[in-house]
């Protein structure tokens, strides 16, 4: 049986409509990564985050899954056992296209986190800085997500299935953050076959044996046939 460890980020998303981070008009291009994802950023102005993430959130929440998505899902679902998934992106386009197991080492939109007491329950479409934490009280409600200089989510599980991968697949990345940037490096020096699917070729793109490039709605179903 192989064991295949997908890596997804914002380039699988971008044919849904939400916007990448790096590419030309993307996020960062909007907004400065330090002030709108980094804990000291939040702590300067939790209402400029805040209106950053609702934003998103919206437009996340009106996206569909694109047919690169589908056949992540479809491919999960063909092999059961087999497929490690492990995104990015905060959205929850996996899920909705029918990925049985999404590890969402960056977080998720759609969860709220309070900054007090580390408590988590479901965002409301809307959040804002005064909100209080439905467990302590605390008026420190902050999107559920990864900022720069805080510790990934899923490390118990990720490490071990890129320990056991046959074959690591990067999808839709930029290949300039850390951790998930080294996860290629780390697989292929593990032995295992090491795939990029990505529109043009990424920052690590010298870890790859193999690459496919183009955009994840063609590129994503073809390698999955
Ligand atoms: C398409 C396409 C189409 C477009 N089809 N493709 C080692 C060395 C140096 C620095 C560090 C290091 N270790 C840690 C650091 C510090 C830091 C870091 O990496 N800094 C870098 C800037 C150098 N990392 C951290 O702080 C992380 N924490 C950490 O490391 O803790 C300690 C630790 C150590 C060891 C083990 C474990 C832990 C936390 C990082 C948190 C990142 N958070 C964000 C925000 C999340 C919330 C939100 O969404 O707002 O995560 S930043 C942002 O970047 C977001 C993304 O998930 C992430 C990656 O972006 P992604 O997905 O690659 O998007 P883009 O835009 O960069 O690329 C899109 C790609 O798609 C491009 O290649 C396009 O070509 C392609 N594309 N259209 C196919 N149609």
């Amino acid at each position: 049986m192989e064991k295949i460890v997908i890596l997804t980020g914002a380039g699988i998303s971008a044919e849904s409509g939400l916007g990448t981070f790096r590419d030309e008009g993307g996020l960062w291009a909007q907004h400065a990564i330090e002030d709108v994802a980094t804990p000291e950023g939040f702590a300067r102005d939790p209402d400029l985050v805040h209106r950053f993430y609702n934003a998103r959130r919206a437009q996340a929440a009106e996206a569909t899954p694109n047919p690169a998505h589908l056949a992540l899902a479809r491919l999960a679902r063909e092999h059961p056992g087999e497929v490690t998934l492990i995104t990015q992106n905060v959205d929850d386009l996996h899920h909705r296209a029918g990925s049985p197991q999404v590890l969402q080492m960056h977080g998720t939109l759609m969860g709220a986190l309070c900054a007090a007491c580390d408590h988590r329950w479901p965002a409301p479409l809307v959040m804002q800085p005064a909100d209080r934490c439905p467990a302590c009280a605390a008026p420190a409600t902050r999107p559920d997500v990864v900022w720069f200089g805080e510790i990934p989510y899923g490390a118990e599980v990720i490490d071990p299935a890129l320990n056991g991968a046959d074959l690591f697949v990067s999808i839709g990345t930029s290949g300039q953050v850390y951790p998930a940037a080294a996860y290629a490096q780390h697989c292929r020096r593990l032995g295992a076959r090491t795939v990029e699917l990505n529109l043009e070729p990424s920052e690590n793109a010298r870890d790859f044996d193999e690459a496919h490039y183009g955009p994840a709605s063609k590129i994503v179903p073809e390698f999955v046939e």
